[in-house]
């Protein structure tokens, strides 16, 4: 699939056309995959298993009263509501998960995103659903849709950046908020956004180009906010976090779609992304946050019935996780009603990362 297709799905009649005939394909691959488990294993009313995820059982309650407190049942880690774009915080003993919330009805083949959700663990197997800490509505320079966002704690303060649509100019942009902690309640940290479709004209025409974004504080002390899509950007932030110091700056990554995610481990920078369409998670490496970034493949493959994947990678008490969403929730998940999944992640020696494996099981199978 080329990058073409993308765009078309992002905006316009192609859109609902190119993914259809996805979601009908795979809808239809799943099915007969499903039905033959079933025959095979004789396993009527039983544990269902598809390829690439899981199919959940949870009870899919969109109205759940908050807070709320659960245990995963393997992947996805939730099902009483449609989840993506996960991006993890690790502060202090505790995992905060933050995720937009796939709104769109069944059979809504398109975005529909209101909030974002925050959810936290101790142990990344119960987790508690918190209220609903941020809005594109709480934004007054922004006209909806709640993308993929990152927060980042400095000095006691936590960062939020996030993707919005623009109300006055035209396409997408990144804002921030700041909270005293990690559950709200947040706010615009500036009142207009940081980041607008008109400051990125250079490379490329679409004007979703301004999405996803993923911050990282250097052990200096300086800190880079990286987002994109079809083109990889970065920016130096300010002390205090919520301006752009210096120009945008170009990454060179090939085939990158969307989804940067920037970690740092043993002397390495680890730039995580999402690739070409339907989207794999591909990684590059560098001795510096300013590059240049060597390629090193694919990390994870096409998540399970969803045409985009994005991932968060983090370090939790010893412990390596990649988190990222798949379509995988029975009946009606898919590219627009997403799900989060939590599964190990594990380095090479030579600080090279081996690829996920993705399972149904998730961290209830063998660690
Ligand atoms: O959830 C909306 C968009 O889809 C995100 O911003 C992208 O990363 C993709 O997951």
């Amino acid at each position: 699939m080329g990058h073409d297709k993308f765009f078309a799905h992002k905006e316009g009649v192609c859109e609902v056309l190119f993914d259809r005939k996805i979601a009908a394909k795979r809808q239809t691959k799943n099915t007969r995959m499903k039905a033959k488990i079933i025959i095979n294993r004789g396993l009527l009313g039983g544990l269902l298993v598809v390829l690439f995820g899981g199919v959940a059982f949870g009870q899919l309650n969109d109205k759940q009263s908050l807070p709320y407190s659960f245990k995963i049942q393997g992947n996805p880690i939730i099902t009483h509501k449609y989840t993506a774009d996960p991006a993890a915080l690790v502060y202090k003993d505790k995992v905060y998960l933050y995720a937009g919330h796939d709104q769109a009805p069944p059979k809504q083949e398109r975005y529909v995103m209101h909030e974002w959700l925050v959810f936290s663990s101790s142990d990344m197997i119960t987790w508690t659903e918190h209220p609903v800490p941020l809005k594109p509505a709480d934004f007054s320079w922004a006209s909806g849709d709640a993308w993929a966002s990152q927060v980042i704690e400095r000095n006691g303060k936590f960062y939020w950046y996030i993707t919005a649509s623009h109300a006055t100019i035209h396409g997408k942009a990144i804002g921030v908020a700041v909270a005293d902690n990690p559950l709200g309640p947040f706010k615009d940290a500036r009142g207009s956004a940081i980041i607008t479709n008109d400051m990125t004209t250079k490379s490329t025409q679409i004007s979703w180009d301004d999405i996803d974004p993923t911050v990282w504080i250097d052990d200096d002390g300086q800190a880079y906010l990286f987002w994109g899509n079809t083109q990889c950007y970065y920016i130096k932030l300010k002390e205090n976090m919520i301006e752009a110091d210096g120009d945008i700056q170009m990454v060179d990554l090939p085939k990158f779609t969307e989804a940067p995610w920037v970690h740092k481990r043993n002397g390495w920078y680890y730039l995580s992304y999402a690739s070409e369409f339907p989207e794999k998670i591909k990684y590059a490496m560098s001795k510096s946050i300013k590059g240049p970034w060597k390629p090193m493949g694919i990390l994870n493959e096409i998540a399970g019935n969803s045409n985009t994947n994005h991932q968060s990678i983090i370090n939790f008490k010893g412990k390596d996780y990649f988190i990222y969403h798949n379509g995988s929730i029975n009946n009606d998940g898919g590219s627009f009603r997403r799900s989060v999944c939590i599964d190990r992640l594990y380095y090479n020696k030579d600080g090279t990362m081996k690829r996920v494996v993705m399972t149904t099981e998730g961290l209830l199978g063998k660690q």
